[in-house]
């Protein structure tokens, strides 16, 4: 550790390495140490936010030397590493989770409250890292906690956006955006490495020359250069001492003016490039499932793959290994198409910088590469005009050409004269203006290319990538089921629970081991652990509860069925059959008469999520949820037995106090649309039925669980092309009670009709692409199922254990562990304790 040291001053650097110890009395010392020095602050006016950064300060110095030890052991070992490229990571908060990893939230609750605080209050003042939209940014946060869990030598890359995902904010029943600008105040769980920098050429020209050989090479000559700075972001691996790094990148000007401006004496405009240079790292585009043709985002992302690449070779140089060992040594996963740019960058670097001939620089840009694939939705697809690419890219683009051209001369190989095969597989559309289709590169170009649900793998492969099975044959494509860190939620999300199941198995181990869960379901019927168990849940709908009444305004009774549906709002996810199934369930009540009400299974529909600020359909539906809200919660007919409420601002830490309060929640896209989900399993973690159509990962959760835990109803995804084209063509009358329902909206219930008809006209006759009408009856039907089931409190509490100990499976670890062993080759390499 020391070798750099000269000999002399190495036995000061050794008596003067104090590891800070771990007792309540050191931790509060740094804590106040770090409040006078730090903070610069005085302990006599210290409020909880005072309190909370220098609790994290604490918190962090243990995290930075775990990190340090971790990345120079990983320097010397020198085994193969995982990086994962992203362009989201919906972190949330740190510092509760650094507690939990490090098993030392006890003591740092004990010197905060002897330094008069309270730890809860403390963690509620921590701003939720949101540099993600929705599951597959909140994926990615998963798979780094377990890949640091698990010991793997893996980092992560991001961008470090100023402005992250958009704040809610509800203003007469419509979604407001307020900007995240989440940097305001010092982030202390970010290491800046101003030293580490990397530039990053944009636009220019490519020009040809020959080499000493003789042989043709192309230098691109940048018409602008921008510098990437590092910020790293340690994530502590749980009860382990691997922690494990995310670089994010922040773009900056370069450290000289352009000096032709500066000379010219035109300073403004020298300053206004400066300027341009750091809005690329700016904002986070706030699109679910939807690309943005923009030039900027383009940018973001080649800005991204630049600097990750240049810094994953680097490090691979280091150690003076041939180029053929590069995929030995590095495996770098795509999340999604975002970071495809990638692939033509690296044959930049190999061919067009290092010298590589062709043939052997496309061979180790395959073996390096795996694709993961997250959406069929063609929206979602992404595709860069080739004019844009052109313009930003040349040289990307020319590589872009040739890699397509050598592809399609091998399958002309194989299927010669088959031209209809030849357009439906080249990465360029033909389209006005040509486009590059980023899923076809990203798949030609990696060895392995995954979905993330068995039905979703098996999709891909029918559907938008059929024709690469028989190009590429079968064994590229396979499926890497999604998975979530039961240690943020369950141990951290829902510590009771956590608690109660480490007491009936005897340890903790299922937090690392999350099949040892199956242990609980041997108790499933034993009537004073149900017990334990409903009285947490209970308490979880108080905590609940609370936070609502905090944040509508909405009383709401815990003892009711907490019903959940939060996610993105979307079209395909379909929040908009949800409440109309709720003004459906508000029309019947109104009809009972006292007797029949008395029946009734009290419940509160609740809702939560962010739609796109652009994305016109959505923003209705948020409308729609709170103007029925509205009416049903102040109908005092109705009282308890009918709630509505949409929690504004929906995101990471919110959904820590929202899923252990729920009884069920609800997972009811179209079917063949949502390709996994991941929130499904989060809520089943914790103790909840679902209700759900047969899409995505429900399909293996139903495998897992049983079908008394689980409410599946709706047309099946083989069904859907068909239903569509019957709904389009065939006129088929809409669904009796939907037709109800709409007449509600329209004869003024819930407000002016006028304001939804947009909204309606997208499920009238001949529309319905997500199949609204055609799912609505069978959808009521396992909604009164739902409300039977609960009338049996003994048998809930046991279907309730059950859906807990049944989730093994969907630990991110398990995930992780196939990725790593089939996609990856790699191995964990585990940090020795210190002596
Ligand atoms: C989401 C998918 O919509 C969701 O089904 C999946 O669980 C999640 O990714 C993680 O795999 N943007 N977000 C997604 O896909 C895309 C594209």
């Amino acid at each position: 550790e020391l070798a750099q040291v000269p000999s002399e001053q190495r036995a000061a650097w050794e008596k003067y390495t104090v590891p800070e110890g771990n007792d309540v009395d050191s931790i509060a010392r740094s804590i106040v140490h770090h409040t006078t020095t730090t903070l610069a602050r005085t302990p006599y006016n210290m409020d909880d936010f005072g309190g909370y950064q220098a609790t994290a300060h604490s918190v962090r110095d243990k995290l930075i030397q775990d990190w340090n030890e971790t990345q120079q052991y990983h320097t010397i070992k020198d085994p193969k590493r995982v990086y994962y490229l992203s362009l989201e990571f919906l972190l949330g908060r740190a510092m509760d989770n650094a507690l939990l990893a490090r098993g030392l939230k006890e003591p740092y609750t004990e010197a905060t409250k002897q330094l008069g605080f309270k730890i809860e209050d403390l963690l509620e003042e921590e701003r939720d890292a949101a540099l993600g939209n929705g599951g597959l940014g909140r994926l990615a946060a998963c798979y780094m906690d377990s890949l640091a869990t698990l010991d793997y030598p893996a980092w992560g890359y991001g961008l470090r956006y100023t402005y992250g995902i958009f704040q809610q904010k509800i203003v007469d029943g419509y979604q407001n955006e307020v900007p995240d600008y989440w940097l305001t105040y010092d982030n202390p769980w970010e290491l800046p490495r101003l030293d580490i920098s990397i530039e990053v050429p944009f636009y220019g020209h490519v020009s040809k020359y020959s080499d000493e050989n003789g042989r043709t090479r192309h230098k691109w000559e940048a018409g602008e250069i921008v510098q990437a700075v590092a910020y790293d972001v340690p994530i502590p691996g749980f009860d382990t001492n691997n922690t494990i790094n995310i670089r994010f990148w922040s773009s900056k000007p370069r450290k000289e003016f352009d000096l032709a401006y500066f000379n010219s004496g035109d300073y403004n405009r020298a300053v206004e490039d400066q300027k341009k240079a750091e809005n690329i790292t700016s904002v986070l585009y706030p699109n679910d499932n939807h690309m943005v043709g923009k030039e900027l985002r383009l940018k973001q992302q080649y800005f991204w793959v630049c600097a990750s690449l240049h810094d994953i070779i680097r490090r691979f140089k280091k150690t003076d290994r041939p180029w053929s060992e590069f995929p030995d040594q590095v495996a770098i996963q795509l999340n999604d198409t975002h970071p495809t740019l990638a692939v033509p960058e690296l044959m930049r670097v190999l061919v067009d910088l290092e010298g590589l001939e062709w043939d052997e620089a496309w061979n180790i840009t395959t073996r390096t590469f795996g694709f993961t694939n997250h959406t069929v939705l063609p929206e979602a697809l992404e595709k860069w005009s080739v004019p844009m690419l052109e313009h930003l890219l040349p040289r990307h683009l020319q590589i872009i050409f040739d890699i397509n051209l050598f592809f399609l001369q091998t399958v002309e190989k194989t299927f010669p004269n088959d031209r209809d095969l030849l357009a439906t597989v080249s990465i360029i559309e033909e389209s006005q203006p040509q486009s590059v289709r980023m899923a076809f590169l990203a798949v030609i170009a990696s060895h392995k290319v995954n979905g993330v649900a068995a039905l979703h793998s098996q999709i891909i492969k029918d559907t938008i990538f059929a024709p690469f099975i028989k190009v590429l044959g079968p064994d590229r494509f396979t499926n890497k089921t999604n998975g979530i860190t039961p240690r943020r939620w369950l141990h951290q999300a829902n510590p009771d629970l956590s608690n109660l199941i480490a007491k009936k198995l005897g340890s903790f181990k299922f937090l690392k081991e999350l099949s040892l869960l199956d242990g609980l379901s041997k108790y499933a019927n034993d009537e004073a652990f149900q017990k334990e168990w409903m009285d947490i849940k209970y308490k979880n709908k108080v905590r609940l509860t609370n936070l609502i009444k905090e944040r509508t305004g909405i009383e709401v009774n815990p003892n009711a069925l907490f019903d959940i549906q939060v996610k993105r709002i979307h079209e395909y996810k379909r929040q908009f059959m949800n409440i109309l199934g709720v003004i459906h369930r508000y029309a019947n009540l109104k009809k009972m008469n006292a007797a029949q009400r008395k029946a009734v299974v009290p419940r509160v529909v609740i809702f939560g999520g962010k739609a796109a600020p652009g994305y016109y359909i959505a923003k209705l539906v948020i409308k729609l949820i709170n103007s029925v809200g509205e009416k049903v919660n102040n109908d005092k007919d109705i009282g308890d037995l009918l709630k509505v409420v949409f929690i504004p601002d929906y995101n990471v830490s919110v959904a820590e106090v929202i899923i252990p309060a729920n009884d069920i929640s609800q997972h009811i896209s179209t079917a063949g649309t949502e390709a996994s989900g991941t929130s499904n399993m989060k809520f089943v973690l914790n103790g909840g039925l679902i209700l759900g159509t047969v899409d995505g990962a429900n399909i293996e959760i139903y495998e897992e669980i049983g079908d008394d835990q689980i409410f599946l109803f709706g047309a099946r995804s083989e069904q859907v092309e068909d239903l569509r084209h019957v709904q389009r063509y065939r006129n088929v009358p809409m669904n009796p009670e939907l037709q109800a329902v709409i007449h509600l909206i329209e004869n003024g219930t819930f407000g002016e009709s006028h304001i939804f008809q947009p909204l309606i006209n997208t499920i009238t006759v001949g529309k319905d692409y997500y199949l609204i009408s055609v799912d609505f009856g069978s959808y009521l039907e396992s909604n009164e199922l739902v409300d039977e089931a609960f009338k049996d409190k003994k048998a809930w509490a046991q279907k309730s254990i059950l859906c807990t100990a049944r989730m093994g499976k969907f630990s991110s670890d398990r995930a992780i562990k196939e990725y790593a062993e089939d996609i990856w080759n790699i191995d964990p390499v585990p940090v020795p304790d210190k002596k």
